[in-house]
């Protein structure tokens, strides 16, 4: 079997996805997403312009040859737009594994390890009460993890609160729009909506919450400790994730769970994180480091050390990668839990799948390869539109990580 032909599309139905298309002289083709937040079209000229003319007529079960081919090959290293296409085509390929020998990727990975995926959802709302009527709702619809996120008294808007009734997408038509930010405010706010959301829905809900980079270590380590009589699932991006040592700070003062890793993508930049158990979930993705031959290779190497996995899953990554990281997720011992942003219904029929969610889980189908598919013609109808992600600014002009 050899590479015949490869494809990169850019469609936008309600944001922007970059899949790659990989197809074989067998007539089997795979699936992968190269969709980078804001920065789209780098990943889709990268994979035209550099990586597509290097892997046609290569054999596509050489996976592990064609990663260090994209990686050792290409001399510069990493990054999260290196990475997310060589993590597509990587993708793209064990999806042609799977459909060739007519198995779902996860027995290439080992095989199921669990019955399925505990998923969680994102609450929300402007001030605590919404947020707790949005926890109610989830509840409702069967999830036990919830992460949640309100407004913080005085500031206009923060991360995860969408502005109206629409569902939150951070990415903006246009240029960045920028908003204001008080640490102080927020850190004053956050242990009060946590209290209360254990005070009305009790100790067996999972509760999250995202931080968002934007703390420093020792604000983080007070959080941490403010938050710890609330028994979090885990407390996500306290301070800015390439700062590994700031994660020790943290650690010395509390015993509240950490993640993070979604802005990363090698195992470079999770190493001292893990080896020094400075974190408890790692939350790099099968689309920005670097796709199955990647992430296999980090979570065994963290499974060494009690941190397990915690996959960002937020609708800016399409449902190809949805679909791989449910395979990845069912298969893999140290799995921790899988993010589940439900995607718009427009997404959902330009990306028809196999997976499901049910009762607070998801499966990944046990059709051969990935279980995604991808309507062209459909995705047609949506072309591509610049966004960008927002801007965020102290109070005092200072800017500062969104
Ligand atoms: C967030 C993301 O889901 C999360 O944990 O951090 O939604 C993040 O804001 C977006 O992926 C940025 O594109
Ligand atoms: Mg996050």
């Amino acid at each position: 079997m050899k590479i015949k032909h490869a494809s990169v599309n850019i469609c936008s139905p309600g944001r922007n996805f970059v899949t790659l298309k990989i197809e074989t002289d067998d007539g089997i083709y795979g699936l992968g997403d190269g969709t980078l937040n804001g920065r789209e079209l780098a990943v889709a000229s990268y994979l035209s312009e550099h990586v597509i003319p290097c892997i046609l007529n290569r054999d596509p079960f050489q996976t592990e040859d064609i990663w260090q081919y994209l990686y050792r090959g290409a001399y510069w290293r990493r990054g999260p737009v290196t990475m997310s296409a060589t993590a597509a085509v990587d993708m793209a390929l064990w999806d042609i594994k799977g459909k060739a020998l007519n198995t779902p990727v996860y027995n290439l990975l080992g095989g199921r390890s669990r019955d399925g995926v505990l998923v969680y959802c994102h609450a929300h709302g402007a001030d605590i009460e919404e947020a707790c009527d949005d926890v109610a709702r989830h509840r409702e619809m069967g999830y036990k993890a919830i992460r949640v996120q309100s407004g913080i008294p005085g500031l206009d808007a923060t991360y995860g609160v969408p502005k109206g009734a629409l569902p939150y997408e951070p990415a903006e038509r246009g240029l960045p729009p920028e908003s204001r930010w008080s640490t102080e405010k927020y850190l004053l706010h956050v242990p009060k909506l946590f209290a209360r959301v254990r005070e009305q829905f009790g100790d067996d809900l999972h509760l999250l919450h995202d931080c968002h980079h934007r703390l420093s270590p020792i604000e983080a380590a007070r959080l941490g400790k403010e938050l710890e009589p609330f028994h979090l699932f885990w407390m996500e991006d306290p301070v800015p994730a390439e700062f590994q040592e700031g994660f020790r700070v943290i650690r010395e003062h509390t015993t509240t769970p950490i993640a993070t890793g979604e802005v990363l993508n090698s195992i470079w930049d999770v190493h001292d994180l893990i080896r020094n158990q400075w974190i408890d979930y790692a939350r790099l993705t099968l689309t920005h480091a670097g796709g199955f031959t990647a992430l296999k290779k980090i979570a065994d190497f963290a499974e060494l050390y009690h941190v397990r996995t915690g996959c960002h899953g937020p609708t800016d990554l399409s449902p190809v990668c949805m679909a791989a990281a449910l395979h990845f997720d069912l298969a893999i011992h140290n799995f921790g839990i899988q993010e589940h942003m439900p995607h718009n219904k427009e997404t959902d029929e330009v990306f028809p799948h196999a997976y499901r969610f049910e009762d607070g889980f998801m499966f990944p189908g046990d059709g051969p390869g990935l279980g995604v598919d991808l309507d062209e013609k459909l995705a047609a109808k949506y072309p591509y539109q610049r966004a960008y992600l927002p801007v965020l600014r102290k109070l005092d002009g200072t800017l500062w990580d969104w």
